[in-house]
């Protein structure tokens, strides 16, 4: 973290140095907007290092941590003092044109160690957010189909806008409100809610009351008194609003231009649809709002981790027709969207039993497509959502307790046999398992008559990786070396593990990267279609073909794309993993540590695969 920061700190010594690692900022966001995500929360494995507090270590050695100095500063030493009284300080201090249209926001040097200090409180720039002012103009960001096709919001019903908080600073939660004021038909608002999770900042009290009450919105601000969590913060706003159809916001977006419109007119045309934004990034270094990629879809890793993927290749030559038109996703992330509000209660509302943060987003995205709902995005709304690297607030509870609880919630009440893949690999859920009341959920599942999580995957989700009875599911042995295939490391864009696929030691008991995944079609060797060898992240074995045939063929993993190349059968009487589109054999070279190879099939014992099932339930 603090290594991370000193870096920040020196882009800003020389002005011409700044720019240039903001262009170079820019562009790797634009060019894979997902990356900013890598690491979130979601990523982390909970290490406890000491007793008020806790720090993670995430999947790619990113160093963070959570609930850091909430509650007693004075004894918190390693963040710079951070007293009472600067906390409860609104520092909000507009600068006129700054950070206007989006454009980031460039400290001066000799702010840079105040600067430094303001960042630990929320984990963003706050005195980057502190210049801005609340209504900065934001450009449109839409498709220029979007911008042309006109939307009819005659007759549309109204939304109640419903964002939850926990400690926010000022100037982001009312850049939010006024981001929503601002740029949405006056007609389509019923109200803004805004419900204070118990925060403990001063200025979150009456000057907030006071303020909002001026504003051209009826705005409302609603109090937990206890801390309860963002499902329970949400539900209390939910109960209270007036709008036909309720709209979620994390307390830290800017909306564009049509926003709402797109996402309002999809619900009043379908009542069990819920409908996400695209999700852009407003940058927790500079503020600058980057528009993101608007194809991605949202799913999960075996892990229960939130992922975006890509559409592929068919997909996307069908959407040329109409780039506009929605698109469904499998789960949402979770913060931003729009739903109807009846059918929001008809559904079950949110599990009150979830805690603090996490896994809500999957539990209603598994809700509404097995109940009879769908989910979509709308590639003409875009909001712009800040982007933490950490958490800035505390986990009542312990945060694996909170995540681990939650998370094995979801999987109790909609993942069937699928919940059993999930706690054999995961000790930390599977520690929280007994513990969780569920009876009230079920007996929703059965009143609603929801489809099976098999049906799920089968059909919203068909490109999925998981297990299935028709898949083998196990470690890729090699016959004589007795080491097994895996995942790689390295990662490609959407944070998806990339590189050569290797041979290490086969471990004991069964570790998800050394695990994969093939359709049993992929076991008959006659079947010239073969199948695809899938893992964790939805990557599978692939071999990019050079053009010079006598060059080596390394055997990579790569996202999974459908493609012949990544197309393979198994014969298990002679042991011999077939490529299909090139005709050759999976093969140990002799610098296996670079990687497996593709060479003529023979019957060498360097050829020999066991396929070694592990049992998934
Ligand atoms: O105890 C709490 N009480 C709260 O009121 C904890 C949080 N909150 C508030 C908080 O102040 C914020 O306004 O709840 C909101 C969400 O919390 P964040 O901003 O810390 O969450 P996030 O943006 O890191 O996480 C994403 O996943 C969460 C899982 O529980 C929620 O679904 C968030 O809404 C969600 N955010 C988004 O979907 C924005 C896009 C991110 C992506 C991808
Ligand atoms: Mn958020």
């Amino acid at each position: 973290m603090y290594d991370m920061m000193s870096r920040r700190m020196l882009r800003r010594w020389s002005p011409l140095i700044g720019i240039l690692v903001l262009c170079a900022f820019l562009l790797w966001q634009s060019g894979s907007p997902s990356q900013v995500q890598e690491s979130r929360r979601d990523d982390w494995i909970p290490v406890r290092l000491s007793k008020d507090q806790e720090e993670y270590v995430d999947r790619r050695g990113v160093h963070v941590v959570v609930g850091h100095y909430m509650g007693d500063t004075s004894s918190d030493k390693h963040p710079p003092n951070l007293t009472d009284a600067l906390l409860n300080t609104n520092m909000f201090d507009p600068k006129p044109g700054e950070g206007k249209d989006g454009s980031p926001v460039l400290i001066p040097p000799h702010l840079s160690t105040r600067m430094q200090q303001l960042y630990h409180i929320n984990r963003f720039n706050l005195m980057a957010s502190d210049r801005i002012p609340l209504n900065r103009t934001l450009p449109d960001v839409r498709k220029k189909r979007c911008r042309t096709k006109q939307i009819d919001i005659t007759g549309l019903p109204k939304t109640s806008v419903i964002i939850v908080f926990h400690n926010e600073a000022w100037s982001t939660l009312l850049r939010t409100v006024h981001s929503v004021i601002n740029r949405s038909p006056s007609a389509l608002l019923q109200e803004i809610i805004l419900v204070d999770d118990a925060s403990t900042r001063k200025f979150l009290g009456a000057d907030l009351d006071n303020y909002v009450s001026r504003l051209s919105v009826p705005t409302k601000v609603l109090r937990t008194g206890k801390r309860e969590g963002l499902v329970r913060a949400r539900l209390l706003g939910a109960r209270s609003a007036q709008g036909q159809i309720l709209t979620f916001l994390d307390a830290h977006c800017e909306c564009t231009v049509g926003w709402l419109e797109s996402l309002v007119v999809r619900v009043a045309a379908d009542r069990k649809r819920v409908v996400c934004p695209v999700i852009d990034i407003i940058s927790d270094d500079t503020f600058a709002y980057v528009r993101s990629f608007e194809l991605h879809w949202g799913a999960f890793n075996w892990e229960l981790h939130f992922r975006w993927y890509t559409l592929d290749a068919a997909e996307l030559k069908k959407r040329r027709q109409d780039m506009t038109q929605p698109f469904s996703t499998p789960a949402m992330a979770g913060g931003l969207f729009a739903m109807d509000k009846n059918f929001f209660f008809e559904l079950g509302a949110y599990d009150e039993r979830m805690e603090v943060w996490g896994g809500e987003n999957l539990e209603l995205s598994f809700r509404v497509w097995q109940c009879g709902g769908s989910v979509e995005i709308a590639p003409c709304s875009h909001v712009g959502h800040l982007f933490r690297k950490s958490s800035p607030y505390s986990f009542p509870g312990g945060v694996s307790e909170v995540l681990y609880g939650n998370l094995a919630r979801v999987a109790l009440v909609w993942m069937d046999e699928w919940k059993e893949f999930y706690f054999k690999f995961s000790p930390e859920a599977q520690r929280m398992r007994d513990r969780q009341a569920i009876r009230s959920r079920l007996e929703l599942r059965k009143q609603l008559h929801c489809h099976s999580f098999h049906w799920y995957l089968g059909n919203i989700w068909p490109q999925h990786f998981f297990p299935t009875d028709s898949r083998f599911f196990g470690k890729i042995k090699h016959k004589i070396r007795g080491e097994c295939i895996e995942k790689p490391t390295g990662k490609g864009s959407l944070n998806q593990p990339m590189g050569p696929a290797v041979l290490t030691r086969c471990q004991d008991p069964p570790v998800l990267r050394q695990m994969f995944v093939m359709n049993l079609v992929g076991f008959n060797p006659e079947n010239d279609k073969g199948a695809a060898i899938m893992t964790d992240e939805s990557v599978c074995l692939d071999v990019p073909m050079k053009e010079d045939t006598s060059r080596i063929l390394r055997v990579k993993v790569i996202a999974c794309s459908g493609q012949s190349r990544q197309s393979w059968s198994y014969n298990s009487e002679s042991g011999a993993l077939k490529h299909l589109s090139s005709g050759l054999c999976l093969d140990v070279p002799e610098d296996a540590e670079n990687g497996l190879t593709l060479n003529a099939c023979n019957t060498y014992p360097s050829q020999q695969w066991v396929m070694e099932s592990v049992p998934w339930k």
